[in-house]
């Protein structure tokens, strides 16, 4: 089937990306290098995450990030990776990443901010489950030339130009938006080409699957154990990879709601806001999903750090609205 573009399935990202600047105007193209430029990356990263176990680059690197977690390697080598890919596509001013507590500038001629989380669930790259890269494109509200500022950093969910995630699982693909609809790329590795695999992704708003750790039952808020203990009595199916791309990936397909609550230990949730959650809950609203801090669009959050966190609940609509029904009632009470 042919996507609102006219494209058939198969299209390579190349060319998908250069019939959307001509539709939609791209400006100068920048945005679609950009694009060009961390989809390398990630062909990149790919072919380390496929040989991690013999490279000898899984286990711990010895260094701790911000967040005080053990750096595994294969979440250095994407940051660098992913950094070199933007500096030398020429597009980027500043990155935000989370392997790095400081905003990580390029070149100051450039109008993009990239915010990313080189690959997210690490923890998993020893036992061979998914792991996946997410990434938000902004653009910079400070003048060309000049200094990148905080503001230009801590810009809200609803500026994103675009959002993404490559899920380096049974196959490895490249989902992203750029406010038009999602679109789904498969890598061929034989080509080692991106092609349209998955046209105008939409999530179905009702869905059987809760993603939710259970092992924290009792570190959550009332409300939340009592949505949690309501989803067992409607006979739902639980599903926790413990990965939070191949978890959204899974329930944006097939219908489910992912919940990442505050809880006793991580009092603001434990995801962050800049490199995860916006970028996923960009995604979630274009393919007719929800996503939400159980209070507030998660994309209206105005955020105040680089690596803060939020509670977040995200995936089928009906499914969300539920979850905030719960919380609500907390409130009330
Ligand atoms: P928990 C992985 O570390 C991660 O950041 C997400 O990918 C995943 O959904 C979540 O944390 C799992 O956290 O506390 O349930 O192990």
């Amino acid at each position: 089937n042919k996507n609102s573009l006219g494209l058939p399935i198969g299209t390579t990202l190349d060319r998908f990306i250069k019939k959307k600047q001509d539709e939609f105007e791209f400006a100068t193209g920048e945005l679609s290098q950009l694009l060009r430029d961390i989809a390398l990356a990630g062909k990149i990263i790919n072919r380390e995450v496929n040989k991690s176990g013999l490279l000898d680059i899984t286990g711990a690197y010895g260094s701790k990030n911000v967040q005080g977690e053990d750096q595994q390697k294969l979440d250095v080598i994407a940051n660098i990776r992913f950094i070199r890919a933007l500096r030398n596509g020429g597009q980027v001013c500043a990155v935000v990443s989370e392997e790095d507590e400081e905003i990580v500038h390029l070149n100051p001629h450039c109008r993009y901010i990239v915010a990313i989380d080189p690959l997210d669930g690490s923890s998993n790259i020893d036992v061979n489950v998914s792991i996946g890269t997410i990434f938000s494109i902004y653009r910079r509200t400070s003048p060309i030339g000049g200094p990148v500022t905080e503001k230009d950093i801590l810009q809200p969910g609803t500026e994103q130009v675009a959002a993404g995630y490559i899920l380096y699982g049974s196959s490895t693909m490249l989902v992203y938006t750029t406010g038009h609809g999602v679109n789904g790329f498969t890598l061929e590795p034989s080509l080692g080409e991106f092609v349209l695999s998955h046209t105008n992704m939409t999530c179905p708003e009702d869905g059987e699957i809760y993603s939710i750790n259970e092992g924290s039952f009792h570190q959550f808020d009332k409300s939340i154990q009592d949505y949690t203990n309501w989803c067992k009595d409607q006979g739902m199916t639980a599903r926790y990879i413990g990965s939070l791309v191949a978890d959204y990936h899974r329930n944006m397909l097939k219908g489910g709601v992912y919940l990442y609550p505050n809880t006793k230990k991580a009092r603001e949730g434990k995801l962050r806001l800049l490199y995860e959650c916006n970028a996923l809950a960009f995604i979630a609203e274009q393919a007719g999903g929800m996503a939400t801090n159980g209070s507030k669009r998660i994309l209206e959050i105005a955020p105040t750090t680089f690596h803060q966190r939020t509670p977040f609940y995200i995936g089928s609509k009906n499914m969300v609205e539920k979850v905030v029904e719960f919380v609500a009632e907390k409130a009330e009470a």
